[in-house]
């Protein structure tokens, strides 16, 4: 049987486990990327392994996501990072070099490469055909230590795209319609590859833009083929050599498969607040917009900024509306400032922002009250904006410079501008100069890790009890996401290195007496619905309520990410063995887990008593060998010995 250009690279990868779809497997990780707002942590954790040096192909430690530096914090962080990576062998991209999945993927990514980031839109080097996987900081921290990233082996979902995108419709449009198809659910335990004819006709980083938002879809990963285009994009950018041809064999077997016809797709909008509640724009009709934003890790390239200058040639952006535009790396910036393309920009009144993620996670530009914000982003969950009752739509470029230049949404194809000579350089400007290589092994001994008062140790972890016995202290509903659970934004975000601050805003956008209540009964059981924990690879959104003495997430079913995190963190997640006992749960309820630890020893499911109703239902942990072992021990650092106790 032929193989999925995913299966090619996991077999070539495997050191544990059968390729066999739901069991878990485990795979060598050639690289690893960080970002500043999970890397304080997985730093910490990769301190307390003992490793001296990283023992992958490449590690590069990014700050990307704070530098607002509105205190010490975040500088102190900064520094932090910097220190660690020059004495442990790990690449440092400077703040100012640009966002993490941008610069991996113009200087770093390789085809048929494995990648682990400690960002859940690390599968946007799946756009060079690099298996690109978003973890929780721990599993990065284990992979540059050598160990292998584990993962219950996925399922394969092909999307076939057939015909060329029109004017003005864009790589954006095409994962807005596979969200609209699959939902932010429909990908999870499964990697999506993109195939047929359509495939040559999107450049690097129109597929980039399409597997980078593929983590909206719960999916392991997404990934194109690599090929002459591929080749091209990795020349220009200086280094051919990394190239290697990609496809997946003729009878390879995919256990789902949806087609895209490119040609009929139509700018499209995702509107609040979900990724894949998705409308044509013809069908939402006129609406005011308040504010744009252009760039983030999904539409930053050098391409998008492009055609954004050229529609904005010579105009001005509308009075109404605030316009803000953030290059995804100093090479796009540079580039941009060097063809006059800036020029326009800032000629036509948009605001430049730093190369940076910044208003994507709620850094600054939080819109007006209740305003109408068009972004080119990928998340546009309810307040992640900064402004709790703003209404966030996400779009292409095009869409949104077109709404920047009316004041309202717009259908980008009425436009009278002509992007369609636009075409990717041959060669790009390289310059490195904001990457700095680690220090030599000799040299790396004398580096010192420079530890601001701003990082705190990670809570605390106990070997699983024989019963747990916890009030629910809180009940939700589907979706929830980690920026329910621990929000980011300018406010907190500085705190990522400090858990008990950070325990004081734990889900507060759902109930703001939740820090309190954890408090109050120093432990409790956390009830949630279908896709609890979808969104970012934050591991905070476990160790915090681990921190608020959370023991158990019971729920309908979990995010890929978040429930790698919660195991690893040493908190049980099962679900509902009936999804309709869920309804039979209400907040406060005393629950009690009777001999939690020897079901889970003997793979059994687990005995759940509602003590205040005197009812008793069934959950299953979602628990495989080694995850079973890791929740026995307590979270991934006692499991492998190296506990904070
Ligand atoms: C996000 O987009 O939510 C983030 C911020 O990039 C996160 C990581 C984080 O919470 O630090 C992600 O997507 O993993
Ligand atoms: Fe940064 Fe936004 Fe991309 Fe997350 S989604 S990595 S915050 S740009």
């Amino acid at each position: 049987m032929g193989l999925t250009i995913a299966q090619k690279i996991i077999k070539a990868h495997l050191v544990d486990g059968e390729m066999i779809a739901g069991q878990d497997i485990g795979i060598k990780i050639d690289q690893t990327l960080t970002q500043d707002a999970t890397g304080t942590m997985a730093y910490l954790e990769f301190e307390a392994m003992g490793v001296d040096r990283v023992k992958t192909e490449r590690s590069v430690a990014y700050i990307d996501h704070n530098t607002l530096q509105t205190g010490f914090e975040n500088a102190d962080d900064h520094r932090f990072i910097q220190s660690i990576a020059k004495k442990h062998g790990i690449y440092y991209s400077r703040p100012g070099n640009g966002i993490c999945h941008q610069v991996h993927l113009e200087r770093f990514g390789k085809p048929g490469k494995t990648l682990i980031g400690s960002d859940s839109h690390t599968p946007t080097g799946g756009g060079i055909g690099m298996l690109a996987i978003g973890a929780g900081g721990m599993d990065v921290a284990v992979a540059m230590g050598g160990g292998a990233y584990y993962i219950p082996m996925p399922r394969m979902i092909r999307v076939n795209l057939t015909g060329k995108l029109s004017p003005f419709v864009s790589a954006k449009d095409v994962i807005l319609e596979v969200l609209r198809i699959l939902t932010v659910k429909g990908g999870v335990g499964y990697i999506v590859e993109y195939a047929g004819e359509g495939v040559k006709t999107l450049s690097v980083p129109e597929r980039a833009t399409i597997t980078n938002m593929g983590a909206e879809l719960g999916a392991t990963t997404s990934i194109f083929p690599s090929d002459e285009i591929t080749r091209a994009f990795l020349k220009a950018q200086d280094r051919e050599e990394d190239f290697t041809e990609l496809s997946s064999d003729a009878d390879a077997v995919y256990d789902k498969e949806i087609d895209i016809d490119l040609s009929a797709l139509e700018p499209m909008a995702a509107m609040p607040h979900m990724p894949d509640n998705v409308k044509k724009i013809s069908d939402i009709g006129k609406m005011k917009v308040d504010q744009v934003l252009i760039g983030s890790c999904t539409n930053s390239s050098l391409y998008d900024m492009l055609k954004v200058a050229e529609i904005f040639d010579g105009k001005t952006v509308d009075p109404s509306v605030s316009v803000g535009i953030a290059p995804g790396s100093k090479q796009v910036f540079n580039m941009l400032a060097e063809c006059g393309a800036l020029s326009k920009l800032i000629a036509a009144g948009a605001r430049i922002l730093e190369c940076a993620c910044g208003p994507c996670i709620g850094m600054g530009q939080s819109p007006n009250s209740k305003g109408i914000s068009l972004r080119t982003f990928n998340r546009n969950f309810e307040g992640r904006s900064g402004t709790a009752d703003a209404g966030v739509y996400l779009v292409s470029p095009e869409t949104a410079a077109a709404a920047a230049l009316t004041g309202y949404l717009t259908d980008p194809r009425t436009l009278d501008a002509d992007i369609s000579k636009i075409t990717l350089p041959d060669k790009f400007l390289i310059n490195d100069n904001m990457v700095d290589a680690p220090a030599s092994v000799e040299e790396a001994k004398d580096v010192e890790i420079l530890r601001g008062p701003n990082i705190k140790p990670f809570p605390k972890t106990e070997p699983l009890a024989d019963t747990i016995s916890a009030k629910a202290v809180l009940k939700v509903g589907d979706n929830i996401t980690t920026d329910h659970i621990m929000p980011a934004g300018a406010k907190i975000l500085p705190y990522r290195s400090n858990i008990p601050y950070l325990s004081n805003f734990c889900f507060t956008r759902c109930d703001e007496q939740f820090p309190e209540n954890c408090r109050k009964e120093g432990k409790g059981i956390i009830i949630g619905g279908e896709n609890y924990g979808q969104g970012s690879s934050r591991e905070h959104a476990a160790l915090v309520p681990l921190h608020l003495g959370i023991k158990a997430v019971i729920t309908k079913s979990f995010a890929r990410i978040h429930v790698a995190n919660l195991i690893n963190a040493g908190i049980v997640p099962m679900v509902f063995k009936n999804a309709e006992d869920y309804d039979k749960i209400t907040q406060f309820d005393e629950l009690e887990l009777p001999n939690i630890r020897q079901s889970i020893e003997n793979g059994e499911t687990v005995i759940l008593k509602n003590i205040t109703t005197n009812e008793t239902y069934e959950v299953v942990p979602q628990l495989s060998g080694r995850s079973k072992d890791i929740i026995l021990a307590g979270g991934l650092l006692s499991y492998t010995g190296l506990s904070s106790k």
